[in-house]
């Protein structure tokens, strides 16, 4: 199963979303991530797409681990993946477009889940209140949740 990372900034009562300008995700609201490579640990892996993806920079010790979620898809095994999900109310820099990324600030009780995961709905809002989550979901190949899927908070 790929290992992947997510990462939200967040800054008073906003969150920092990113439209997804090309590959998986393409077009949909997201924190920022990507495949945790060969010989990097989660965190490293967490830190440098945040880099490449927005400019700025956080220190590993300002990474708040929040949920580990789990995204099964029927008939399409190479795309299960792990994902771990942190956030951070600490860095250097300023946000900035990329090749991949377009940020945008949005208020945490008005975030555009219409366009954004199917499942962001079900475990953003538990985590921007505080809980820290471990989730599975499956998918088909359309990006549709299939059948039951399951949250719980861990301590
Ligand atoms: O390397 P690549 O950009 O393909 O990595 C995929 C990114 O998309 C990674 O940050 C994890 C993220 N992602 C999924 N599925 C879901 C999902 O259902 N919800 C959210 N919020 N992010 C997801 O691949």
């Amino acid at each position: 199963m790929k290992l992947t990372t997510l990462c939200f900034l967040q800054k008073g009562n906003e969150l920092l979303l990113a439209m997804k300008k090309r590959g998986f995700g393409m077009g949909k609201w997201n924190g920022v991530g990507g495949k945790v490579s060969e010989g990097e640990s989660v965190e490293q892996a967490t830190i440098r797409e945040t880099e490449e993806e927005l400019g700025v920079v956080i220190a590993s010790k300002d990474l708040r681990k929040v949920a580990d979620l789990h995204f099964k898809f029927v008939d399409k095994e190479e795309w299960n993946q792990h994902c771990s999900v942190y956030m951070t109310s600490v860095w250097k820099g300023e946000p900035a477009e990329s090749e991949e990324m377009k940020p945008q600030w949005y208020a945490k009780d008005a975030l555009p889940y219409e366009t954004m995961w199917v499942d962001d709905k079900y475990w953003l809002p538990r985590v921007l209140a505080g809980e820290k989550l471990e989730a599975h979901f499956i998918f088909n190949q359309k990006g549709e949740i299939v059948g039951e899927f399951e949250i719980k908070t861990v301590s």
